[in-house]
Parts: structure tokens; C-alpha cells; sequence
């Protein structure tokens, strides 16, 4: 179960964010009310939510995820991949230290983003992407280890993020799409096939048995109901055009 999660209200400066999308630049306005639904579906799921302020400086401080893991027993905060995004780091290193969460943090030549990171129970799952290395990735092997957690390593092909492609729903239930469908490692949990058409909704959020998907992806949406999850459906469009999801605005523990 999770009671809290932290967010950060997207800057002005948000429209000139990392993009690979192709779908435009976003609009602000309409992002600044989707992060107000989403602030209000994380609290319909019963978490009290951490909001931070937003930061001219940093166009995609927005996707907070990336800059911080949060574990049971620590919170470990990341070396973004992204030059642009290092300075992300040190406001969320205050906010958990304002929580009096134990604060550890991966050093270069490390880079993470925990976008790359998928919690099962207390293994960690940790794609290998073009922001997160291999020495990121075994730094934080090793400060899991020293919790009594573990982490496993996944080379990813196309994808920005792991969680680009794979949500974890708990109950052994992966919602996967593309390369994740047949990759070995996932092969022991129960797949939701997400439909190419859809590839964008398998980034959803699993939040105490309810499931944050993104509005307009009915077929991924009805195959997450069938196996039972209440959904909360919230518009992440302008996000989109950043390449974020759903689970890239906030941090949940
Ligand atoms: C970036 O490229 O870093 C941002 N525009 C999007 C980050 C999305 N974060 C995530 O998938 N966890």
C-alpha cells in the first residue's frame, strides 16, 4: 500500500522539454489542469500528495519519477541520464529529507533515471537505456543490497524508459507492449498484451488496487477491468508530446 506521493507543478519552460515524439510542442495551460486531475486521481486513490514547486530552470523537472527511487527503506536519488536534467535532483533531495526519509544517491560516471525501474515487492527490475548505465545501474544494485532488496538488469532496445512499456499491476500482472512481450525475463508473470495501436497506455499506475490509465485508450483500459482493477482514466496528452506518461509525474511510496 502507498499513502503518499510527491509531484512537481510543470514549469512555463515545460514546452521546451526533451521530445522525440513528433506530435508538437505542448500546450501549458492545458498541462498545468491535466497535472491538477492528476494531483486529484492520486488523491481519490488515498495518497496524500507532496507537491513541489515548479522550476524555470529545469524544462522537465515536471517527471519527477526519473529523479528519485523510493524503497521501503530509503529513497535513492537518481543521476539523470539527460545533461539537462541533473540539476532535477536537489530539490527532491530536500523534499525527502524534509520526510525524514534515509537519502542515498547514485554518483557519476553512474546515470539513472527511475523511470528505468520497475518494483516487484522488493526486487527491482532496471532497464539499460540511453540514461541509465551500467555503473547507474550497479550502484544501485549494490545500495539495494545493503536494505536487503535486489535488482536485476534489462537491455532495452526501443524504448526511452523501461516503464515506457511495462507497468507492474501487482498480483504477478505485467500490462506489457512491443519488445516487452516476449523478452525471457517477464515471462513468469501473467502478460496483459497492450495493443500496438495503444503502446502509449502501457504506462500505467498501480496505486492501491486502483489503476491510473491514460484517457483514450479504451481496448487497454477494458483489459485492465477484466482482470478486475477499478481505473481512473486522466488526460496526459500534453505530457505526451514529451514522451512522459502517466507514471513519469510523480513519486509513489
Ligand atoms: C525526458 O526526455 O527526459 C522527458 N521529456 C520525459 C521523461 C519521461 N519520464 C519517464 O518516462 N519516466
Amino acid at each position: 500500500m502507498f499513502t503518499t506521493a510527491m509531484v512537481k507543478i510543470p514549469c512555463k519552460n515545460l514546452v521546451n522539454g526533451i521530445s522525440n515524439a513528433n506530435l508538437g510542442k505542448p500546450d501549458y495551460s492545458l498541462a498545468l489542469a491535466q497535472h491538477t486531475r492528476y494531483r486529484e486521481a492520486l488523491e481519490a486513490c488515498g495518497l496524500e500528495v507532496v507537491v513541489l514547486a515548479a522550476d524555470e530552470n529545469y524544462p522537465d523537472s515536471t517527471f519527477i519519477e526519473d529523479t528519485c527511487l523510493v524503497t521501503p527503506h530509503c529513497a535513492i536519488i537518481t543521476n539523470p541520464g539527460a545533461e539537462t536534467r541533473r540539476g532535477e535532483i536537489s530539490s527532491v533531495k530536500k523534499a525527502m529529507e524534509a520526510l525524514g526519509l534515509t537519502v542515498e544517491a547514485i554518483q557519476a560516471p553512474g546515470t539513472l533515471d527511475a523511470g528505468d525501474i520497475m518494483m516487484v515487492g522488493s526486487h527491482f527490475l532496471v532497464g539499460l537505456s540511453l540514461r541509465t548505465n551500467k555503473n547507474g545501474f550497479e550502484q544501485l544494485s549494490s545500495l539495494l543490497r545493503k536494505y536487503g532488496m535486489t535488482a536485476a538488469a534489462v537491455p532495452l532496445t526501443t524504448v526511452l524508459h523501461l516503464k515506457t512499456g511495462i507497468s507492474y499491476l501487482e498480483n504477478n500482472t505485467l500490462l506489457a507492449a512491443g519488445e516487452f512481450l516476449n523478452k525471457p525475463e517477464f515471462q513468469s508473470f501473467t502478460l496483459l498484451p497492450v495493443d500496438e495501436r495503444e503502446a502509449y497506455a502501457a504506462n500505467c499506475v498501480w496505486i492501491n488496487d486502483r489503476v491510473l490509465v491514460p484517457m483514450g485508450f479504451p481496448e487497454t483500459k477494458h483489459l485492465i477491468e477484466e482482470k478486475g482493477y477499478t481505473t481512473i482514466e486522466v488526460d496526459a496528452s500534453e505530457f505526451r508530446k514529451l514522451d512522459g506518461g502517466l507514471s513519469c509525474l510523480s513519486l509513489r511510496f
